[in-house]
């Protein structure tokens, strides 16, 4: 069983490897051409860039299945890529309309809106360029890996909560499947579907565990589902005429939810890894700092 010390260094160690290679994936601002290059450089590294949850979570599952970090880095950084591409498009007039991000201007006050829908744009197809060098040079089956993320990443995933999410009275969440709150439904697409990813991808990349992919795949959107519960329970005071979920059923009853969604995570992880697993104690960290 790792401490807490170990565990959090544990997660420096893997953030460190994840900055260092999305800053070998993403061009020099001196790079031409330099103002969209500089507005993805602001989306990733901006404000110290973010917590880097889900590459920190795909490089712990992987060390638990025995499986090379350098071997799946380049997973890692795609989902990352994606993530960041998503909270610049999230942040635009026409969606959220944030002015910051991770206490920095957002993309588009810096940049201009034009320049942040490219420098998203330009950073999603980045993510997928990631993915077929490694392809080239790499071990593994990394077409069914540019399917997984991209599924997680478009309209069956992501992109659909999104669209989802952009219907004022939430209306549209009820053309989704399921028998779940719409906002649940929503954030089972919107937000869980990387967090899938996260989990899924290093069972792919692990020549003996393959079988596990679907298994881990659920367990890593029970985990995406708690998120943005825990996110809906801090913001449900916040501004109305947005879906939460928190503000629908009330905080007690949100709370439920997501402790529920996290026991379902940590049945599978425990059951195929172990409770004294670093992907146990990352989990039940995690969940902590959610303030669940
Ligand atoms: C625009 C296609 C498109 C999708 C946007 C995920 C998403 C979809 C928007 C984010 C909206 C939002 C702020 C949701 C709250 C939960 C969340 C995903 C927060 C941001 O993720 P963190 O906390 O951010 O992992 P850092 O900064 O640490 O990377």
């Amino acid at each position: 069983m790792m401490s807490g010390r170990e565990g959090r260094q544990a997660y420096e160690r893997r953030l460190a490897a994840v900055n260092a290679s999305l800053e070998a994936a993403v061009p020099s601002g001196d790079a031409s051409p330099a103002v969209l290059h500089e507005a993805m450089r602001h989306a990733v590294f901006g404000g110290g860039g973010g917590k880097r949850l889900r590459p920190v979570i795909l490089l712990t599952v992987a060390a638990d299945l025995g499986v090379d970090e350098a071997a799946v880095l380049p997973a890692a950084t795609a989902l990352e890529l994606i993530h960041n591409y998503s909270l610049v498009h999230d942040d635009l007039p026409c969606m959220d309309d944030a002015p910051e991000r991770r206490g920095v201007p957002s993309v588009h006050r810096a940049y201009g809106c034009g320049n942040a829908v490219l420098a998203g744009d330009a950073l999603l197809t980045l993510a997928f360029e990631v993915l077929g060098r490694a392809a080239e040079t790499g071990d593994g089956p990394w077409g069914v890996l540019v399917a997984e993320l991209a599924r997680a990443a478009g309209s069956a995933g992501m992109a659909g909560g999104q669209h989802a999410d952009l219907d004022p009275d939430g209306g549209a969440a009820l053309g989704l499947p399921g028998d779940d709150h719409a906002a649940l439904r929503v954030h089972r697409l919107k937000t869980a579907k990387l967090f899938g990813f996260a989990f899924s991808a290093p069972c792919l990349l692990a020549p003996d565990r393959q079988a596990w992919a679907a298994e881990f795949r659920e367990a890593g959107e029970e985990f995406g589902l708690a998120f943005q519960i825990a996110d809906d329970v801090r913001d449900a005071g916040e501004d109305a005429s947005s879906l939460n979920y928190a503000r629908d059923v009330g905080e007690l009853a949100a709370r439920r939810t997501a402790e529920a969604a996290v026991a379902r995570c940590l049945a599978v992880v425990d059951r195929r890894l172990g409770s004294a697993s670093e992907t146990s104690a990352l989990v039940r960290e995690a969940v902590r700092d959610m303030g669940l």
